[in-house]
């Protein structure tokens, strides 16, 4: 077999671990039934190597646990908040910020503060939490992606990017006067983790400039973008991660962050803009829903270790093992014949249910299943990302996506490449038996977020 592993061993040493339980599968059958067959239901003990997110996940270094230590807890003006504003301003370029608990804090208030009822906010594709917030604030999303995005076997290197001409539209029809924003993702999630180029970011300031409309960055998964900008875009080979994250930013006028993927930080986010106006409203209401301006609903440790989380994230060396890791997994599961979404992304490896599994209907729930089918194999937790957590619409039709995926998310600093291995043959074995994996039927549904905490039984 060909050997995959690139020069990009960990920039780091373990200095402490985590012991894990193993299980036989008669255990693992009993919880996933338990579990209502919906691996975010699962308890973690019950898991082996847990892949159902790289949010909140990472291990973070020692530099950020000695942070942790000079936690300054003060109510007001904590000198932790202070160390935070400099890192946001120094490497991202934003000049105000407000601290939130996670990054759907962030979106909550952004949100309220740029969105008027009967809106419309265009962008690359949707995230959960992040169109919810739009919609109860009273907005509608249109999704402005290239189309590329939709097809997971599209080689399409920059598949985050935005089509001008859907954008054109957009603005044609409703008019800027009920856009306040276009809502731009770098590595765009739900895609796989695909990247948008600096050409596109360029391109669409230059649109949004002509027409009065403001760039809001889901920079959640930036550094993961700039590695691809890197690797990818020509001019950008020379240049640090560090600069390009610069570059990106400097093409949007406020951003919203959940700290707990690149960022490094098991909790913690912030919103951050380059408008006053816009800064003043979203700091009062910052105090209704989080905390105050100067804490957000985090610790003053928290805040210590993301402002050092930040300037970890930026390093070359930890980027491209970071990232090293994923296509590793991906590279080995293509050659196992394990249909994935291409190209491989920054954060995970996302399997094509609607491959794996072809018998199945997505009223069957096809990435519902492999996720249960993958985790009763093995104990390896993955994510649906399908047709259960695209949720339904206002008018409460079922949307389905043209993506119905099974999300293998990567945590930072983790797991080595012998639980990649592992994960890698799980999907192996499962594969070799997928005829005969029959799907599932929804029997509990909540309103928001279902995906959540949905369950669901076995047809058979
Ligand atoms: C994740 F199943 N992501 O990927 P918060 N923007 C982006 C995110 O990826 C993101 C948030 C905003 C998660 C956690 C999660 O449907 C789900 O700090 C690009 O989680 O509030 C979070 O940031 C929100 C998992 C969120 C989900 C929503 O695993």
């Amino acid at each position: 077999m060909k050997n995959y592993k690139h020069s990009w061993a960990e920039p780091y040493k373990i200095k402490m671990v985590e012991l894990l339980r193993m299980t036989t599968r008669a255990q693992r059958l009993k919880a996933i039934k338990e579990a209502g067959f919906n691996t975010f239901l699962l308890r973690s003990e019950d898991v082996y190597i847990d892949l159902l997110t790289d949010s909140g996940t990472s291990a973070m270094s020692d530099r950020q646990w000695a942070g942790m230590m000079m936690g300054d807890e003060s109510y007001a003006g904590s000198r932790n908040f202070y160390h935070l504003e400099n890192a946001v301003q120094k490497n991202y370029g934003y000049k105000y910020l407000i601290p939130t608990h996670q990054g759907r804090g962030a979106e909550n208030i952004l949100s309220k503060v740029l969105i008027k009822p009967g809106d419309i906010v265009p962008g690359n594709m949707y995230f959960t939490t992040t169109r919810l917030h739009q919609e109860l604030a009273g907005a509608t999303f249109v999704d402005v992606i290239i189309d590329e995005a939709h097809d997971p076997l599209n080689e399409h290197p920059f598949k985050g990017n935005v089509d001008l001409n859907k954008l054109e539209k957009v603005v044609q029809e409703h008019g800027t006067g009920k856009i306040p924003y276009i809502s731009i993702a770098t590595s765009v999630n739900m895609a796989g983790g695909q990247p948008i180029s600096m050409a596109n970011l360029r391109e669409l300031r230059a649109f949004t400039a002509k027409h009065g409309i403001r760039i809001i960055h889901d920079m959640t998964r930036v550094a993961e973008n700039a590695h691809f900008i890197q690797k990818r875009e020509a001019g950008y080979a020379q240049k640090s991660i560090r600069e390009i994250v610069k570059e990106i930013c400097s093409y949007t006028d406020g951003a919203t962050m959940s700290a707990k993927k690149d960022a490094l930080v098991n909790i913690g986010g912030f919103m951050a803009t380059n408008e006053w106006e816009v800064f003043e409203e979203a700091r009062n209401l910052v105090v209704v829903y989080e905390g105050l301006h100067t804490y957000g609903g985090l610790a003053g440790r928290d805040m210590e270790a993301m402002a050092i989380g930040i300037e970890e994230s930026l390093d070359d060396n930890h980027i491209h093992a970071r990232v090293g890791q994923v296509e590793y997994l991906g590279h080995l599961m293509e050659s196992y014949g394990v249909p994935i979404v291409r190209p491989i992304g920054g954060h995970g490896i996302f399997v094509d249910a609607k491959r794996f599994l072809p018998h199945l209907s997505q009223d069957e729930f096809p990435a519902q299943t492999l996720a249960a089918e993958i985790f009763l194999d093995s104990g390896v937790r993955t994510m649906e990302r399908g047709v259960v957590s695209a949720g339904r619409k206002a008018n409460g039709e079922n949307y389905y996506p043209k993506l119905e995926l099974v999300r293998f998310t990567i945590p930072r600093r983790v797991y080595t490449q012998a639980h990649m291995d592992v994960i890698a043959e799980s999907a192996l074995n499962v594969l070799k038996r997928a005829k005969r994996i029959k799907g599932l039927q929804m029997v509990y549904e909540p309103k928001y977020l279902r995906f959540f905490q949905a369950r669901f039984e076995r047809l058979f």
